[in-house]
């Protein structure tokens, strides 16, 4: 079996990262506005307000809220078919919680939607990417507190209303499952989702899975939303994982990678299978950890199950021994993999990695996959002649649509499109970084936010148009 004919080749993108104009458009305050840009294998810094001397990389992004036609444009000449983008829920509601939306914001995603359109590039819109009112926070909690839920239900709902007969593709969110008791988590990466500092956290355990079973029941919740507002709407869930692999072949450590793996699918057990797992329940109380699956809730789960997954792939990671205190990801300086080159922030270049969790993924749920994010974050030159010559990352590319190819055409995986991160550089969301590019286009910004912005067409650019015109046949 071949790719699909109608396969989604295109990209996705995040509203932070890309759009800037963090204060125009009667926008407010987001939580990934307060945080800086970081030094070479330094974290970004978190601020709990606006402050003056700090250099904050989403207020400009690459200027994607005035340049988007301009760069769709590019998209389509590249012959995308699809493109991932998120609402900035900040844009909409720009509390959070107020009762009327900001008609501006809406409208700045129709125009989006409908240049889109205009290519026949099919919209993939995400409601959840790291883009929560920082007023949410401040005043609720964030996610440890339901009354979010709400709030972002009627923000998914007035979306779904305002896009309703344009956008087929939605995700509820983007990567919820980094949040989990069981590990230690960075600053950032609790910022990241849920706008709160892992550091800060009184009550570590209980609050991340309290967290991390709120997003769950959200994300059902909008799930029976937006069926109930447009029943031809698909909706999924995206989430980041890597494969788990044993240090050796040890079962102790074979059971250790399990375990780690294991951590990453209980949230897609309960939007496939309609029911919070018990396991995760029971697991949890043997941790003192309360969670109390009402019947409300319940049938929540029941009614809200995903009809497609969305799978970020970038790296795999190696488990630690059995007895290191924890096992960290391959993402954040775990082991690394004596097999596998690694990227110049580390995260190893795993392309068979893709093939495996294709697998591992599609026989366990047996529903549609699309992967929404993969690529290579590296370092570009600009030439005299204002070339960029990312010869590497055509081969990261290339490698990985071989095996997923491979996982379609040998091993029958019902993967219907596959969007790369990023095809136009951007701010990356853990380092803050510019120099961190992934895009086919270059874009003409420095990490202190210096350029003039000019977009570049890179080698890559002409090669993955070649890919989409083959349908993945030739390149
Ligand atoms: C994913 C996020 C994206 C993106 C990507 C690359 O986890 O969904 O928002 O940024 O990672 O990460 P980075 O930008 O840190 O290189």
């Amino acid at each position: 079996m071949r790719l699909k004919d109608d396969f989604l080749w295109g990209g996705s993108i995040a509203a932070h990262q890309c759009e800037g104009a963090y204060d125009e458009g009667h926008k407010g305050l987001g939580i990934m506005d307060l945080v800086t840009v970081g030094a070479y294998g330094k974290p970004r810094e978190i601020h709990k307000q606006l402050s003056g001397s700090a250099h904050y990389p989403s207020h400009q992004g690459i200027d994607f809220y005035h340049r988007y036609k301009e760069d769709i444009a590019l998209f389509a000449e590249m012959g995308f078919k699809a493109l991932r983008i998120s609402i900035d829920w900040s844009r909409i509601y720009p509390n959070g919680d107020e009762e009327i939306p900001n008609q501006e914001g809406i409208r700045f995603y129709q125009n989006v939607v409908d240049e889109l359109i205009k290519y026949g590039i099919e919209p993939i819109v995400t409601l959840y990417h790291f883009e929560m009112p920082v007023h949410l926070v401040k005043t609720y909690g964030s996610w440890v507190n339901r009354t979010v839920i709400d709030n972002y239900l009627t923000f998914c709902k007035t979306m779904f209303e305002a896009l309703k007969g344009k956008v087929r593709y939605w995700v509820t969110f983007n990567e919820m499952n980094h949040l989990d008791p069981q590990t230690e988590a960075s600053d950032i990466f609790t910022y990241i989702i849920a706008g709160l500092k892992y550091s800060e956290l009184e009550n570590k355990k209980q609050t991340l899975a309290t967290i991390g079973y709120n997003m769950t029941l959200a994300s059902c919740l909008a799930v029976k939303l937006g069926h109930t507002v447009d029943p031809l709407n698909q909706i999924g869930c995206v989430f980041g994982i890597e494969p788990v692999y044993p240090v050796d072949c040890n079962p102790i450590n074979v059971m250790n990678a399990f375990k780690q793996m294991d951590r990453d699918f209980y949230q897609i057990d309960a939007m496939c299978n309609g029911l919070f797992p018990a396991y995760k329940i029971r697991e949890y109380q043997s941790q003192g950890i309360e969670i109390a699956v009402s019947e409300e809730d319940s049938k929540a789960f029941r009614n809200g199950t995903i009809d497609f997954i969305g799978m970020n792939y970038y790296a795999s990671s190696v488990a630690e021994y059995e007895g290191a205190e924890e096992g960290k990801s391959a993402l954040f300086g775990g082991l690394q993999n004596p097999y596998l080159e690694a990227s110049k922030w580390g995260w190893t270049i795993d392309p068979v990695g893709l093939r495996y969790l294709l697998n591992y993924t599609y026989r366990k749920y047996g529903i549609p996959i699309i992967i929404t994010e993969n690529g290579l974050g590296a370092v570009d030159q600009l030439t005299e002649d204002r070339k960029i010559h990312d010869e590497y990352r055509i081969d990261y590319l290339k490698k990985h649509i071989t095996q997923l190819k491979k996982a379609v055409e040998i091993d029958q995986v019902d993967c219907f499109g596959y969007l790369t991160w990023a095809p136009i550089d951007l701010v990356s969301a853990t380092t803050g970084q510019m120099s961190k590019r992934y895009g086919f286009v270059y874009v003409d910004l420095d990490d202190h936010g210096e350029g003039t912005t000019e977009r570049i067409k890179k080698d890559s650019f002409d090669w993955f148009k070649g890919v989409i015109e083959t349908n993945g046949e030739d390149f």
